[in-house]
């Protein structure tokens, strides 16, 4: 007699699928590989990555089982009830000793292989009768979790009466049940043997009065499916719930109560008090090794000799259960059989080696991109490392990935008004009358003063002759200038050359406005295609804080992609603009109170570090004033972004 033709039939199949996937990925599609040079499977033959697994298998074959109750520590008698010839029961007694090889049943013998020729039993102590209840645990720990699809017991003595199935997928601190068994499942367990499995409640645990008969009075096989039942198992793949439902570390079998003998009315004797016990032959678990669909193989790991996936697609954990260092640029996923999900690199153009995930920043990125990297080197900044830091500016020469991308501004002390410079030119902010690229030199019709706060003047301004004495070395294009006469022209640098300087100033530099304005005021698709965030915004108030200028405006549209096209904020939410004081000093940008703007950049650290809410708006932005054209204007890009328009722009 077996427990239920329909399980077993679901278990076969199960063993049946999982046969054929293990040669499935053993042996190439093409058949043109050997068995050595077997692809990866979590890669296709073009190198894309794809959802792989490990082997199904018996996670429970050759693990140890801790048992509450072993016979045989203390020599004792049991006896069996076999079927007489003429419809009796006949009884046999039979040692358990532990010590003695021939006379044991260790809970080994739970997961040693089953071979029905030769089949090895555990089993419990004795017990006098089956009125009194008395739990036995068996406790299989697989120190790793693992999606299982079945748990399969089979019994050397009768089945029990009322037992459970638990299962921990954290490694023994909470206990769920799996499944209960009882001849009364309302008494045992308070459980309706009627229940159904709904989508709203596909985690629950059942409970069968199908598989607690005294009969067969040995080899009973009972097998519980973890997923038989349940709505959403068709469609595993995409139901987190079902995958926690199948999710384990540890089975714990609790059997709490043994089956009455058919004979125990007839009173005690000497034999009747050894013949309840329970006792199994095999404790299978089939499944595979949880690894999210991101690796085909666990293996012991080095460092700390645990059982952990060997995570492929760039993520990591002892289940791929997140993404590796540097490969945060999208959030984790589990794999699925349409799309891997792999975690992809952060864009830092090889200028930093960490990188953290924003979740605002992908959103707003339309779900392509949430990577922002940390303590970018080379003197660059950025969320991508993509622009010089303040102080250096970009070496046209060079890749943005080059090492040395991002020169030093070299701005004059004396003769600049900051360390800042133009980051595309290397113009520094000079004080008036004064020129060059760092704010080295004279303007024409100025020389040296002292001062360090003119230290350009007009030369109508210039001391008489009793006073000149204290300006020194700015005789125009006299090699006298370039004498070093006191650690204060050491400083100054090249003031001396005022004459060559002049002439050989561009228009631009006299002007580190240049044209931002116009920049600024320029919205097209190529920008808008580069933008990290697009908002429309509310000047509230206004700050300064050295370098910077701080406005706190309320965001009142953010525009994303797709079906997050554009949304209305929940509530009025507010938020941080920092404009480089410098900039704002071109009207780059020309921010009112109490105005609405359209705003569209890219993401920088704020200057009050990078945790920070807030955008910086540089001079790369579009800052517009807001008009209601700029709605349609604005959908009219996302569209075309949503064609594909921007990555063959
Ligand atoms: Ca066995």
């Amino acid at each position: 007699m077996i427990s239920s033709p329909t399980t077993l039939g679901l278990l076969a199949a199960l063993l049946c699928l999982s046969t054929l996937g293990v040669t499935s990925r053993r042996y190439p599609r093409t058949g043109l590989m050997s068995r050595d040079v077997s692809p990866n499977p979590c890669y296709t033959m073009d190198g894309q990555p794809a959802e792989c697994r490990p082997d199904f298998e018996n996670a429970a074959l050759g693990r140890a089982v801790e048992a509450s109750s072993t016979c045989g520590a203390e020599p004792e008698n049991y006896c069996k009830s076999t079927p007489g010839t003429e419809g009796d029961t006949k009884r046999t007694c039979f040692l358990c000793d532990a010590g003695n090889s021939k006379y044991r049943f260790p809970a080994e013998h739970l997961t040693d292989v089953h071979n029905p020729s030769n089949v090895t039993c555990w089993m419990s102590k004795t017990y006098n009768s089956a009125q009194y209840l008395s739990n036995v645990t068996l406790r299989l720990k697989l120190n790793k979790k693992y999606e299982l699809t079945y748990v399969s017991l089979e019994f050397c003595s009768a089945r029990p009466d009322s037992m459970a199935i638990y299962k921990s997928d954290d490694y023994g601190r909470t206990w769920k049940a799996f499944q209960y068994y009882s001849n009364d499942c309302r008494a045992m367990y308070n459980k309706s043997a009627r229940s159904i499995v709904t989508k709203a409640n596909e985690q629950e645990a059942l409970c069968t009065e199908a598989f607690s008969q005294i009969d067969p009075l040995s080899g009973a096989r009972v097998a519980f499916s973890t997923l038989e039942g349940r709505p959403s198992s068709a469609n595993f793949d995409k139901s987190p719930a079902l995958q926690d439902w199948m999710t384990a570390t540890d089975i714990k079998l609790v059997f709490n109560k043994l089956n009455p003998l058919q004979d125990e009315s007839q009173g005690p004797d000497d034999a009747s008090q050894n013949r309840y016990f329970y006792s199994l032959s095999d404790f299978a678990v089939g499944g595979r090794c949880k690894c999210n669909g991101h690796a085909s193989r666990c293996v012991r790991r080095k460092k700390d000799g645990k059982q952990a996936c060997d995570c492929q697609h760039n993520t990591a954990g002892r289940d791929c259960e997140t993404c590796k260092d540097f490969f945060q640029d999208r959030p984790w996923r589990r794999a699925t059989k349409d799309e891997a999900h792999g975690c992809v690199a952060c864009n830092c153009n090889a200028h930093a080696r960490r990188c953290r995930f924003n979740g605002e920043l992908y959103q707003l990125s339309g779900f392509r991109s949430g990577g922002v990297c940390l303590a970018c080197r080379h003197n660059t900044d950025g969320r991508h490392c993509h622009y010089c830091k303040v102080g250096y500016y970009r070496d046209k020469k060079r890749r943005m990935t080059d090492r040395r991308a991002c020169k030093a501004c070299g701005c004059h002390s004396i003769g600049s008004l900051g360390k800042m410079c133009n980051q595309t030119n290397g113009q520094c902010i000079c004080k008036e009358g004064v020129v060059g690229l760092t704010c080295n030199r004279c303007k024409q019709g100025y020389i040296q003063s002292k001062s360090p706060v003119a230290p350009c003047i007009k030369k109508n301004d210039y001391p008489s002759t009793n006073d000149r004495s204290r300006y020194r070395g700015m005789s125009r294009g006299s090699s006298d200038s370039r004498r070093q006469t006191s650690p204060d022209d050491r400083s100054a640098g090249t003031y001396g050359n005022a004459v060559e300087a002049d002439n050989s100033e561009t228009p631009e530099s006299s002007d580190s406005c240049g044209n931002c304005r116009k920049r600024l005021r320029r919205l097209n698709l190529r920008r808008f295609c580069r933008r990290d965030f697009a908002l429309q915004v509310k000047v509230l108030s206004r700050s300064t804080e050295s370098e910077w200028v701080r406005f706190a405006v309320q965001v009142e549209q953010t525009f994303g992609e797709g079906r997050q096209a554009s949304y209305r904020s929940a509530g009025p939410s507010t938020t941080t603009l920092w404009v480089p004081r410098e900039d704002l000093a071109c009207k780059c940008p020309k921010l009112r109170l109490n105005k609405r703007f359209l705003l569209v950049g890219a993401y920088r650290p704020s200057p009050d570090g990078s945790r920070q809410p807030g955008y910086v708006v540089d001079r790369r932005a579009a800052v517009l004033r807001w008009r209601d054209k700029w709605q349609k204007k604005v959908k009219r890009y996302l569209k075309q972004e949503a064609r594909g328009r921007c990555r063959r722009g």
